[in-house]
């Protein structure tokens, strides 16, 4: 019999043993949801109102999902019990047979119906939420294009230009227009809300805000090749005036080197044909295939988000990119793949002096 007194506190620790284990952990203060948050990428440590409210709605699928899987779970695992076939059940005649019960499908149909419209509701307030642009005078705009596998951002209003790495405001909103250069790739700030897909030929665009200062880093969320995984990027949540002093910084042209490697590896990035690919505002260098490289030596990060930005690290990406950053477009230059080991000294100086 089901109720036979082993097989009911077999049942008890079951269903007990971690129930009582997560009421001690509420008890003792230790948090069973820390590491999910501490991860730099976890949606689940939301500091904008747009990933609070793509948490919100998460937390609402998940509770109806968790209880009709206990539901339907408890029901199967209770009739599996009760109705197990027992010595000698085999020669007996099959119990009666029923068809249909109207009242149990009725309830069922509309259980489920419920159900639904518990999800529905907050589903389709935050389409509408995220997806209206703000009536907002102070809204920030950035354009943002993905290039495999790396960030351009251009502030228009304020003249700014840069890459992999931008700062916004503290509780303003910030509308980024988003477009691709080549593949679809996806723009996705875990902590400060997302994603949306950046089409060939398509204007895609993406509100959102940072409720507090920090550092929060982001992640193409669309597969587009071989570093995809490495094609990151970093937001830096200021207060207001900080803020203006980044723009200030950024809008600069590039700082001239004093330093005698620096202002030899100057020369090179032009004599090495670095300049082709890549800006730098104030050194006659404007290629656009690569990042701005203005104001690199103050990102905080090489490679979009992917390292440090170290000394160690610019030496070892300019020795081999592509073993650096597999697939990395820049390995394809005939100058960049017969970089001598003097060329790279000095050019890791001047770099390193584009504060
Ligand atoms: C054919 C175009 C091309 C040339 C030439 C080129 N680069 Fe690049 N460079 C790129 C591209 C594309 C990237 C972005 C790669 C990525 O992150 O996937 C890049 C990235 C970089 C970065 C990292 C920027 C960041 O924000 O992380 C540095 C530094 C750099 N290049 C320096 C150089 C130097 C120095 C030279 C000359 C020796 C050079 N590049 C020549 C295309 C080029
Ligand atoms: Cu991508």
């Amino acid at each position: 019999m089901f109720s036979s007194s082993s097989t009911t506190r077999k049942i008890a620790w079951l269903t007990g043993l971690p129930l009582l284990l997560l009421l001690l952990s509420g008890c003792s203060g230790y948090d069973p949801m820390a590491w999910l948050r501490d991860a730099p990428q976890s949606t689940f440590d939301a500091k904008g109102p747009v990933a609070e409210q793509q948490l919100q709605l998460f937390y609402v699928t998940l509770w109806v999902t968790a209880f009709i899987f206990v539901t339907v779970g408890s029901v199967l695992a209770y009739a599996t019990f009760r109705f197990r076939q027992r010595p000698g059940d085999a020669d007996k005649p099959p119990p009666a047979q029923t068809h249909g019960h109207p009242i149990v499908e009725i309830s069922l149909i509309a259980a489920a119906v419920l159900l639904l419209v518990i999800i529905a509701v907050p589903t389709v307030r935050a389409i509408y939420d995220i997806y209206e642009l703000p009536d907002d005078e102070d809204m920030l705009v950035i354009d943002v294009t993905a290039y495999q596998w790396w960030w351009a951002f251009e502030y228009p209003e304020e003249g700014v230009t840069t890459a992999n790495e931008i700062a916004i405001p503290v509780g303003r909103k910030v509308k980024f227009n988003l477009r691709t250069f080549d593949v679809i790739h996806s723009f996705w700030v875990p902590k400060l809300g997302g994603k949306i897909d950046m089409i060939p030929n398509r204007d895609n665009w993406l509100w959102l805000q940072a409720d507090e200062p920090g550092q929060f880093w982001g992640q193409c969320a669309e597969f587009c090749g071989e570093s995809h995984a490495n094609m990151k990027f970093r937001v830096f949540a200021y207060e207001e005036d900080q803020f203006q002093e980044w723009l200030e910084h950024q809008r600069s042209d590039a700082v001239d080197p004093e330093e005698e490697l620096a202002v030899e590896g100057k020369e090179r990035f032009q004599g090495r044909g670095c300049l082709a690919c890549h800006t730098i505002q104030g050194h006659d260098a404007m290629g656009l295939a690569g990042p701005d490289l203005t104001h690199f030596g103050s990102r905080v990060t090489l490679g979009a988000g992917m390292v440090e930005n170290t000394e160690e690290n610019l030496v070892r990406w300019l020795r081999d990119p592509d073993g650096f950053k597999p697939g990395n477009l820049m390995a394809l230059d005939q100058n960049v793949q017969n970089l001598t080991d003097e060329d790279i000294a000095a050019l890791t100086a001047y770099l390193k002096s584009l504060q």
